[in-house]
């Protein structure tokens, strides 16, 4: 019974150390997870530049964006836990700018300065 109760200290012994070491690795994983993309948008001028990225300040999980108008490229670094592309570009979309997959409403088009009208990219078919 001795000999029992002695094994059995030392496995509880050995296990609580091992417990310790893989809970710290769960932890050291939660640093990653900030991803950069690059997203094709539809703008103009200058006006265009500071409604884009002002837009995307607001949004949770966003660190930077930038929006060149000479080549329509948005760069952009979030927190994939907090933000996904389809919010990205939703948001985008709200205040007025076309993205190849999400378009901005009309009303919300229509209503933007007239150097930024850009030429809108052609409607994708509905399913
Ligand atoms: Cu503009």
């Amino acid at each position: 019974m001795k000999t029992i109760f002695a094994i059995l200290i030392a496995v509880l012994g050995l296990s609580i150390p091992s417990v310790a070491q893989s809970g710290g690795k769960t932890s050291g994983k939660a640093a990653k997870g900030i991803s950069t993309a690059e997203v094709k948008v539809y703008g103009n001028c200058g006006m265009c530049e500071r409604r884009i990225e002002a837009a995307l300040s607001e949004l949770p999980g966003v660190n930077s964006a930038e929006w060149d108008s000479a080549t329509d490229m948005l760069t952009v670094q979030f927190d994939k836990k907090k933000a996904n592309l389809q919010q990205i570009k939703e948001k985008v979309a709200s205040v007025g700018h076309d993205t190849d997959d999400v378009r901005a409403k009309d009303e919300v088009y229509d209503k933007l300065h007239g150097c930024c009208k850009y030429e809108r990219p052609a409607p994708m078919k509905v399913n």
